[in-house]
């Protein structure tokens, strides 16, 4: 049988598709470290929406005249790539949001308002983004449940063997972890959680916001019950993103927005809600940002997600052994094969903050901050890092100029 090899990512190819980096930032070239909080656009993308835009705009599922056909298959189809990109069962099962964080909100309030109480469990991991966190424990304190965290190991890494101690004898409801940590880097076993919780009779809420850029994102490999993406941070617009569920609970849950659209047969006793996916989508969508993450997942799938994964394992490799030369340096997190492209850390008594700061003269742009995972930096005993992430238009070149920039850092600052 033929194996296929598929080749390499060439990043430095691939970065010429992106119009940022044609300019200078205060003089010097852009070193973009920050894909982990959005990823930049290729010009693929912005041509599709500004095609869109210019050829085929018009509102949709109103209208009977051309234009609203053209934009209604235009946005339909992008429904039809998200679920062919998430292996989703059916189309249907996708509904787009305005990001990861309204996907995971949609699911607290519209299933857990309805299916938790007092005696029921929710569980999240310490290494969870606010927004797989926040929802979470509003809910369960609206409701009644119980909110407890899974803690992490030393590394970093989930601490599955104190899984069953934590949920005693507990009712499990929802277990809601995500795929890639933000601040860590680490790849969560969503696959070995999904079934943790299927035999606690719990539902898996997977925050795939910093997996889906980066790996494979199969749902029913997963074995999740929802999946929330957004599509800024893999290429695409801001504005947009999705949440996949499986259809029967889907189907049983009450609408998150109510409105325009969403709606069977309105009278004045009673409302009656549409069908899946449209119960779940009140308003005028984000329609060109539809066709833009459509063209963002074509994109990427075009270069391949295992290659994009492995260029990230060769660039956190780097970082790590090129961090770990500087002895005023800590970094946090698994071993680069246990992690996306994401490496957090500190210099020695000087501030995340600072340290950004310089780097932004030398044209390095790095995130500093709690990276909206506060619980996290608590257990690392940390106010804020500073947080260097990649993508595939990321080059070695752009590390080597954040290592000449700590060293600058620390020359001017300590
Ligand atoms: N993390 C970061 O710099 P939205 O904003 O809804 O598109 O994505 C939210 C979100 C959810 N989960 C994870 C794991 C995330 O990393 C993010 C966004 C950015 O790390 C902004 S805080």
């Amino acid at each position: 049988m033929a194996v296929t090899v598929r080749p390499k990512l060439d990043a430095q190819k691939q970065r010429a598709d992106f119009p940022i980096f044609e300019q200078l930032i205060h003089g010097k070239p852009l070193s973009f470290l920050d894909s982990a909080a959005s990823s930049q656009k290729p010009r693929q993308v912005l041509d599709a929406m500004q095609r869109f835009y210019e050829t085929s705009y018009a509102n949709v599922h109103r209208g009977v005249y051309e234009l609203a056909e053209r934009a209604t298959a235009g946005y339909e189809g992008a429904r039809e790539t998200v679920g062919r990109f998430l292996n989703a069962p059916s189309p249907r099962e996708v509904v787009f949001t305005r990001n990861a964080t309204e996907a995971i909100n949609l699911v607290a309030y519209a299933w857990g308002l309805n299916n938790l109480g007092p005696g029921d469990l929710v569980l999240v991991t310490e290494l969870e983004h606010h927004s797989n966190f926040v929802p979470w424990q509003y809910v369960a304190r609206r409701t009644g449940a119980d909110f407890r965290m899974l803690p992490l190991d030393d590394e970093g890494q989930l601490r599955l063997d104190a899984l069953d101690e934590l949920a005693g004898s507990s009712r499990v409801k929802v277990v809601a972890a995500g795929m890639v940590s933000n601040s860590l880097g680490s790849v969560n076993p969503v696959e070995k959680l999904s079934a943790w919780a299927h035999d606690r009779g719990a539902i898996m809420v997977c925050d795939a916001a910093q997996g889906a850029p980066h790996r494979v994102v199969d749902v029913q490999a997963l074995g999740a019950d929802f999946v929330a993406v957004t599509a800024h941070k893999l290429c695409g617009p801001s504005g947009i993103g999705a949440l996949w569920g499986r259809m029967e609970l889907l189907e049983e849950m009450e609408p998150f927005n109510l409105g325009g659209h969403m709606i069977s047969r309105v009278t004045v006793e009673d409302t009656s809600w549409g069908e899946v996916p449209a119960k779940f989508e009140a308003g005028t969508q984000a329609i060109a940002e539809a066709v833009g993450f459509g063209a963002a997942v074509d994109y990427i799938t075009e270069i391949g997600l295992d290659a994009i994964e492995q260029h990230e394992h060769e660039l956190a490799a780097y970082a790590l052994d090129r961090l770990a030369e500087l002895p005023w340096v800590k970094t946090y997190g698994p071993p680069a094969k246990h992690r996306a492209g994401i490496v957090s850390f500190n210099v020695e008594n000087i501030h995340p903050h600072d340290v950004a700061q310089i780097l932004d003269g030398e044209g390095v742009a790095i995130r500093a901050g709690h990276h909206c995972c506060q619980p996290l930096m608590t257990k690392l005993g940390v106010a804020a890092t500073n947080r260097a992430s990649f993508y595939l238009y990321t080059v070695t070149d752009e590390i080597d100029r954040l290592v000449a920039g700590l060293h600058k850092v620390r020359k001017i600052l300590s």
